[in-house]
């Protein structure tokens, strides 16, 4: 199986993340990237590609023009700063109603972010970039029928990131990125397996019936994002009934999460898609550090043969997982299901 491994991720590296009033550790590092690698190099049998030099038309479709000159600037700004406190841009106070008049840099930060999770620091954009210049890639790719399923190795994740705000470790939308691409040739679906709603993936698209997007995650009444991914939210205007949403509570195991991931397979099938985007996350393993599931290593195999039995042209999207023993075995079962 192809790779499109993003040669830039590195240039990202959050040095903490603010959590409950102190910062911590990040979850979100490079060496997840390198625990990846290093599993499907020990697997064998996949073949790693950098991607064509990043464009931002990439984004067109996926994110508005503001935003993106926003983390383009936010970075440089980031890049030419002095003092190491300065190199950091953390929102710290966000709109407190629509239409926000303030325009400043300071006020810029809340806007066009939304959580306390995902500072701006001197390379994200180039890193953010890299990725959807690789996610644009394998859709390329599978569009051309020369290959029938690509995996995207990258970093930071995309699957939280609104058109207009970063969030939850993600600037841009990878997996937006190649559903937007597959989109021009045909329906697409976009199913997501990571642990968290793809809150970021089902706004871009929720107005829209060409693009399917499925969800299997923690119930936001409990677990990250909190403020969308419940059942009642299907899609709006022309795309009423094109947005599918499968909350499990948090703790649930292998026994009831395979009915609720066959369920949402079979929503995929239902809409007769053309193309097919798996958001994969490896955050509902059970030591994820954050995820709260209990879906041991080996189960990944058969979530991959799940997604697999589609039988789709399918661009594979890495977004979560962050218990680094564990992110670089699942991803090697998961795509060991679609190279088998
Ligand atoms: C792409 C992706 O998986 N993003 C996840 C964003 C979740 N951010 C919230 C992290 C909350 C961490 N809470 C710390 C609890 C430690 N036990
Ligand atoms: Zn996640």
């Amino acid at each position: 199986m192809k790779v499109i491994a993003n040669p830039k991720h590195a240039e990202h590296a959050a040095p903490g993340e603010w959590e409950n009033g102190t910062v911590i550790p990040c979850f979100e590092c490079p060496p997840r990237f390198d625990a990846i690698r290093a599993a499907l190099v020990t697997a064998g049998g996949f073949d790693f590609e950098e991607p064509p030099k990043a464009s931002e038309d990439a984004l067109a479709g996926v994110h508005h023009p503001a935003y993106v000159a926003y983390l383009r600037e936010a970075s440089a700004e980031a890049k030419k700063a002095r003092d190491s406190n300065a190199k950091q841009l953390w929102p710290t106070v966000f709109p407190y109603g629509p239409n926000p008049r303030a325009t400043g840099a300071r006020a810029l930060r809340g806007t066009y972010c939304y959580d306390t999770y995902t500072p701006i620091l001197p390379g994200t954009f180039a890193s953010a970039l890299g990725g959807a210049a690789s996610a644009a890639r394998a859709a390329d790719l599978v569009a051309s029928r020369s290959e029938s399923a690509v995996y995207v190795l990258t970093r930071p994740p995309g699957h939280h990131a609104e058109p207009d705000r970063c969030g939850g470790y993600c600037y841009l939308n990878n997996t937006a990125v190649a559903a937007e691409r597959l989109s021009k040739l045909g329906p697409v679906a976009v199913l997501d397996l990571d642990v968290h709603h793809g809150n970021g993936t089902q706004h871009i698209f929720y107005a829209r019936p060409d693009v399917l997007t499925v969800s299997v995650h923690g119930d936001p009444a409990a677990l990250y994002p909190f403020y969308s991914g419940y059942a009642d939210e299907t899609g709006t205007g022309p795309g009423l009934g094109a947005n599918a949403n499968f909350p499990i509570p948090v703790g649930t195991g292998p026994k009831e999460y395979r009915p609720v991931m066959a369920a949402a397979r079979d929503a995929v099938a239902r809409f007769k898609p053309a193309f097919l985007v798996f958001a994969f996350g490896a955050d509902a393993h059970e030591s994820d550090p954050i995820g709260g599931m209990k879906l041991p290593t080996k189960f990944f195999a058969e979530m991959g043969a799940a997604v697999r039995e589609l039988n789709l042209p399918t661009v594979i999207v890495q977004e979560g997982g962050y218990n680094l023993t564990a992110l670089g075995p699942c991803v090697a079962e998961v795509l060991g299901a679609f190279a088998g």
